[in-house]
């Protein structure tokens, strides 16, 4: 008893006590290889301690062809205002006892050139208010974002999802201009200079929460010496 005991509570100081962890891939979605216009891609490369939402298409969008990539159309403004069913869909789900910290997103972009310029990301933790970070897409251009979410906190237990919206009614090769339905915009994956294309992903560190950790940890202690006397 003494040695289980003692085992656990050294295994709960070191979760308690968890190490800096460096940052890496918490969840991605994989577009090579795929024709563009698949109703959804699962997640895949999925961190222990989330779940991966599926990467897919609000209902206003239509799926269009568009090789190694997820591609969209039918994007579109009514009366000065985007059509609410317009997005792409994204995201995670962390499982308790553990949160996610340093969060970062890499992927690549663009549009065609009658598809939408300016483009937000959007995420459910202000109900998809206010975009956390903006970009333009300029005629075909792929554009590469590396985006930088640690603004948002440590995400705790919960659904996290992110959508990318069209912001302004302007095509991506005249703003002048609004975007016309049969324009596409697709993403998939992130490319950097000398390294080449890498996967669609979020970045960031999983830890158990500290005080969760250490309340599973006495409640297996608990357990132990209950069973011990039973
Ligand atoms: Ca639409």
């Amino acid at each position: 008893m003494k040695r289980i005991a003692l085992t656990t509570i050294l295994a709960a100081l070191a979760l308690a006590a968890a190490p800096l962890l460096s940052a890496s891939t918490i969840v991605s979605w994989e577009t090579l290889g795929n024709s563009g216009s698949e109703p959804l891609v699962a997640p895949t490369n999925v961190e222990t301690g989330l779940v991966g939402l599926n990467l897919e298409r609000g209902p206003g969008l239509s799926a269009p062809s568009g090789t190694n990539s997820f591609n969209s159309s039918a994007w579109a403004w009514s009366g000065g205002v985007r059509q609410a069913d317009d997005y792409v869909s994204f995201g995670f789900e962390v499982q308790a006892p553990f949160k996610v910290d340093d969060l970062r997103l890499l992927f690549g972009s663009r549009s065609s050139n009658a598809g939408p310029g300016p483009l937000g990301l959007f995420w459910s933790g202000d109900n998809f208010t206010d975009p956390v970070h903006t970009w333009t897409h300029v005629n075909t251009t792929w554009s590469n974002e590396d985006i930088d979410l640690g603004g948002l906190g440590t995400l705790m237990a919960d659904t996290y999802e992110f959508r990318i919206q069209s912001i302004a009614n302007q095509r991506a090769s005249n703003p002048q201009q609004t975007i016309d339905g049969g324009g596409t915009m697709r993403i998939g994956d992130y490319f950097q200079s000398g390294q080449g294309f890498s996967l669609f992903r979020f970045e960031g560190t999983v830890t158990p929460e500290p005080g969760r950790a250490m309340l599973l940890a006495i409640g297996g202690l608990l357990f132990l010496a209950r069973r011990r006397r039973a």
